[in-house]
């Protein structure tokens, strides 16, 4: 293996973003200082959508923000110490959506992403030059360039925007499906297979299994990209002692009838050895009862702190998966 281990990250939402602060942190513990060559972050684009005229990508903006250390880490959304006096103008016009914030600073980078965008550049080329304004130490990567957002359907038949059920509704009105709008069409943002069959880990992280993973492993071609990497997969439980840790996927769980358990998301990604995805998967120490019924899906437990509650904790979780992974 080179010196310098080569990792893919797969993410969405605030769990996604600890947890690359944590693989950065881990990489720079071990001595790599360009952590930029050393880690891909493949990021949740299902997110996405247009308001007031702007493009917003809720999940990457999310990761560079943490990288960037400019988020605000209370809401887990947006840029620290925002304002929000353009959103106030907006609301007295009723534009966009009056359950739905847009930030001062955040609205300088949705303007600035739908310039570039309306210019012709692609997402990854736009989400490229923004990554150049702080030093991230990761390269971040779209899922695709496609626009697939997520849409909910409720029982009814009524469909929503996921962010209309996420932020106005809070995932309240039971959902019968997630669909990503024209993804059987997508394809894997340039890079993607690329540096999945290149890595030498591959880590899910402990994101939304529904609506942050589900997306990017619908987009055609990356499920086989992880498939036929030589590298190992390593996934991390976004459930802690049968509950989401934060957010509400246990609602998106229920909607695809997956129990809300680490053991439950472990099989939902299946054992690589049975046409799944994972070689091992990191459950918490008050979930180390499940470890048999995981290993008896044919994937390898590994019974770890998963509380990224700071810089280090998540450091220290991250160097479990990197460990996980054999690198
Ligand atoms: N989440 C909310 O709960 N309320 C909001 O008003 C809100 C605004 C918002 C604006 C930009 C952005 O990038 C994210 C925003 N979020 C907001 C977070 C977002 O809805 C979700 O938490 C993520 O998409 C799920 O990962």
């Amino acid at each position: 293996m080179r010196d310098s281990p080569r990792i893919v990250v797969l993410a969405g939402g605030v769990g996604g973003s600890r947890f690359v602060l944590g693989v950065r942190g881990a990489l720079r513990a071990r001595g790599i200082r360009d952590t930029a060559s050393a880690l891909t972050v493949v990021v949740n684009t299902g997110d996405d959508l247009w308001l007031s005229g702007v493009r917003l990508q809720p999940d990457v903006d999310s990761v560079t923000y943490a990288l960037a250390g400019v988020n605000d880490t209370e809401r887990g959304w947006g840029r620290q110490g925002d304002s929000e006096r353009v959103n106030e103008e907006l609301q007295a016009w009723g534009a966009g959506w009056p359950w739905f914030t847009l930030g001062d600073l955040d609205l300088g980078t949705h303007i600035a992403r739908t310039g570039w965008l309306r210019d012709g550049h692609t997402p990854t080329q736009v989400i490229e030059r923004m990554s150049h304004r702080w030093p991230l130490g990761a390269r971040l990567l779209p899922m695709t360039d496609a626009e697939v957002d997520t849409v909910v359907i409720l029982h009814d038949g009524t469909r929503l925007h996921f962010q209309e059920w996420w932020t106005r509704h809070r995932a309240t009105l039971p959902a019968a499906r997630f669909e990503n709008l024209g993804i059987a069409d997508a394809s894997p943002a340039p890079g993607v297979v690329e540096a999945v069959a290149q890595a030498d880990a591959v880590l899910l992280a402990p994101s939304n299994p529904v609506v942050s993973i589900g997306p990017i492993l619908a987009v055609p071609g990356v499920r086989d990209a992880l498939r036929a990497t030589s590298a190992p997969v390593v996934g991390v439980s976004p459930i802690i002692g049968g509950r989401v840790v934060r957010g509400m996927a246990d609602a998106c769980l229920a909607a695809i009838g997956v129990e809300t358990s680490a053991a439950a998301v472990a099989d939902l990604y299946g054992a690589r050895g049975d046409g799944g995805l994972l070689d091992a998967w990191l459950l918490a120490e008050e979930d180390g009862a499940l470890a048999g019924e995981v290993a008896g899906f044919g994937i390898r437990p590994v019974v770890t702190p998963l509380w990224m509650t700071d810089a280090a904790r998540s450091a220290a979780l991250a160097e479990s998966a990197l460990i996980a992974a054999g690198v």
